[in-house]
């Protein structure tokens, strides 16, 4: 079966068939992830857990945090008559439950940088047509300029925020910890997010109805979604916390939420008085699962809610014009 499925990352998806999943949740993992887990990873009757580490930590895409040459500064340095990050011409190509889109919109609306939206159908993907070689999104256009991938966007009009002589909101410098965590956002707490959302029938038909409402769809495109989709991803999100070494998906968010918690160490946000660019990931990230069953039982399980709902005041509307 093929299909394309939205939300906590779309996937178009080949699967056989989902009927051939394990129905254990304690399933044992033939596949090793990380060097230490060597040893455990034989056993098919495990009782202890093993900790949710996330990517592999050799995974190095620094490049995206910290720009070694922004496109956008080209805009400035052309003499052109925008004189701030502010007046330039954004748009933004999503789908609104993207976690990465979310992501996007989260440093936007926070920064108060107008934009514009532009729903795209994830069957079709005609709106996106025009980017030849990128077939996700989110994809930004600034002033003519295409910029793909969430975490250069936001690092790339970051930048130009910083440079600015009335620097916005955004604390400045793109300081080690700040990276550290939106590394963290990108490589561990986003892959917890389908094994959660889809870990069962009733949930990911949840899911898919939530994701289906927030789209562009058709009736019978939502159907589809809420369907077909919903019963694939059930079926692959057991894959995936294979392939991320998740054991027990709940008790994985569960530990981002907590390991962020820790990090915040009191403080309102992780940039301190203001939210810095690893607050609005974090933010971003978990703000696409918001009306989701998985959510509710992360604030209730965790601290996180008391700092998420400060972000949420703190990033307010969304001014994404559509
Ligand atoms: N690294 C990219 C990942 C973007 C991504 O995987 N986007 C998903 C949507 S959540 C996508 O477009 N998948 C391909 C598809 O829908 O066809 C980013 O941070 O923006």
């Amino acid at each position: 079966m093929t299909a394309t499925a939205t939300a906590g990352g779309l996937f178009l998806v080949q699967q056989s068939s989902a009927a051939t999943q394990s129905k254990n949740r304690n399933f044992s993992f033939n596949k090793t992830l990380f060097a230490e887990e060597a040893v455990s990873a034989t056993t098919t009757t495990t009782t202890t857990k093993k900790p949710y580490l996330g990517s592999p930590p050799e995974v190095d895409d620094t490049h995206r945090y910290i720009l070694t040459d922004n496109p956008l500064n080209k805009i400035f340095e052309d003499g052109s008559s925008v004189k701030n990050v502010r007046e330039l011409d954004i748009t933004l190509y999503q789908y609104q439950v993207c976690p990465f889109c979310c992501k996007v919109r989260a440093f936007l609306d926070y920064n108060k940088i107008p934009y514009k939206i532009v729903e795209v159908n994830p069957m079709l993907k005609t709106e996106v047509k025009f980017s030849k070689d990128y077939k996700k999104v989110p994809i930004v256009i600034v002033n003519g300029i295409q910029i793909n991938d969430s975490s250069v966007i936001i690092s790339a009009l970051n930048e130009l925020l910083q440079k600015e002589n009335n620097a916005g909101p955004v604390v400045a410098g793109a300081n080690a910890s700040e990276v550290k965590w939106r590394k963290w956002v990108d490589h561990k707490l986003l892959h917890t997010l389908p094994p959660n959302i889809y870990r069962n029938p009733q949930e990911a038909l949840d899911a898919f109805e939530y994701i289906s409402t927030m789209n562009n769809f058709s009736w019978h495109q939502k159907m589809f979604a809420k369907y077909a989709g919903g019963m694939v991803m059930w079926g692959i999100s057991k894959k995936l916390k294979d392939k991320y070494g998740i054991e027990d998906e709940r008790d994985a968010i569960f530990t981002c939420a907590n390991e962020w918690v820790e990090e915040l160490n009191g403080k309102p946000f992780h940039g301190g008085d203001r939210a810095d660019l690893a607050d609005l990931a974090t933010y971003g990230a978990l703000s696409s699962i918001e009306g989701l069953l998985t959510f509710t039982d992360m604030t209730q399980a965790t601290k996180i809610g008391q700092w998420y709902f400060r972000m949420k005041k703190a990033v307010g509307e969304c001014s994404g014009k559509r």
